[in-house]
């Protein structure tokens, strides 16, 4: 998920920052036709499946209005409630970017959405990834809080070689995190929530391991970046995950740093176990074999 290493210059046309203007208007019928066929398909699943937050997000940024939002108009309302704008980015962008965009309630969206034979899986984030999967989110107060830590914490994390620690915690929550409510198990992740095949995968499937939240246990877990995943961390509020990341991450790293990764279909005795996984569609092949 990373451009490798840092301080690299930005691309012809890209300011400092990385970021480039959204070019609103310049978007094709035929892009726009692609948000609306992907929001289509994502909406009509999402209640029951995505958590309230999320869902009051969507409404609050009018991001049903269709077509491809354009960012000057979202962000009137996002950041009157939280502080935070979207910005337009060429693509991904080097970590210490990344991170001080966050650190900063900026969050870099790719301007460039996904082409009609890409609806299902993209390696890169495009606008939809971006803008339908994590900015609703964004107008929650916590989980906007947790952002902006995620952030200061990416920079201290590269100042101290702890990258990979830390993309492990993103990955498992910002992008595939599950919440506890009293309706049962609902997406927050970025990477499930703008996927239909993965929300239901997510909360429906018997094959992934799903386990309660710990930082530590994330930290020392492996993910897949090419398929869903074995394993799904379930927190049990928003605010349990900004108080996780509120703290010194000095003790936790020492923690992970003496241990050994755990094998990604493991279940620990420690664990909070809400499902034991059959693992049967990793076992398959997964999408690739599938
Ligand atoms: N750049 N535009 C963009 N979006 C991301 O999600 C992103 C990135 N650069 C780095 C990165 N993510 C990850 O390396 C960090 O989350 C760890
Ligand atoms: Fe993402």
């Amino acid at each position: 998920m990373s451009a490798d290493g840092f301080n690299q210059a930005p691309p012809p046309g890209a300011r400092a920052d990385w970021t480039i203007d959204q070019g609103w208007s310049a978007y094709t019928a035929e892009d726009h036709a692609t948000w609306d066929t992907l929001y289509e398909r994502q909406a009509g699943l999402l209640p029951g499946y995505a958590c309230d937050e999320f869902l009051h997000g969507l409404k609050a940024l009018d991001l049903h209005r269709g077509g491809i939002p354009d960012f000057e108009k979202i962000n009137v309302e996002l950041t009157r409630l939280t502080g935070w704008s979207v910005v337009a980015v060429p693509g991904l962008v080097p970590d210490d970017v990344f991170f001080d965009h966050l650190a900063n309630r900026r969050f870099p969206a790719g301007q460039f959405i996904r082409k009609p034979d890409q609806l299902d899986y993209l390696q890169e984030p495009d606008i939809f990834h971006d803008v339908f999967g994590h900015v609703p989110m964004l107008t929650d107060p916590t989980f906007a809080d947790y952002m902006e830590a995620y952030g200061k914490g990416g920079q201290r994390a590269l100042g101290m070689g702890r990258l990979h620690n830390l993309a492990r915690l993103y990955w498992y929550t910002v992008e595939f995190g599950l919440l506890e409510t009293d309706k049962g198990l609902r997406i927050y992740g970025a990477g499930i929530v703008s996927s239909r095949t993965e929300s239901m995968f997510a909360l429906e499937d018997p094959s992934p391991n799903r386990i309660g939240f710990d930082l530590v246990r994330t930290m020392r877990t492996p993910y897949r970046i090419d398929d869903f995943q074995q394993v799904y961390f379930v927190i049990p509020s928003l605010q349990a995950l900004l108080d996780a990341t509120l703290q010194d991450f000095g003790p936790i790293y020492a923690a992970v740093d003496g241990a050994e990764d755990i094998p990604i279909d493991a279940i620990l005795d420690e664990d909070r176990v809400f499902t034991t996984g059959t693992q049967a569609y990793a076992a398959a092949g997964g999408r690739l074999g599938g």
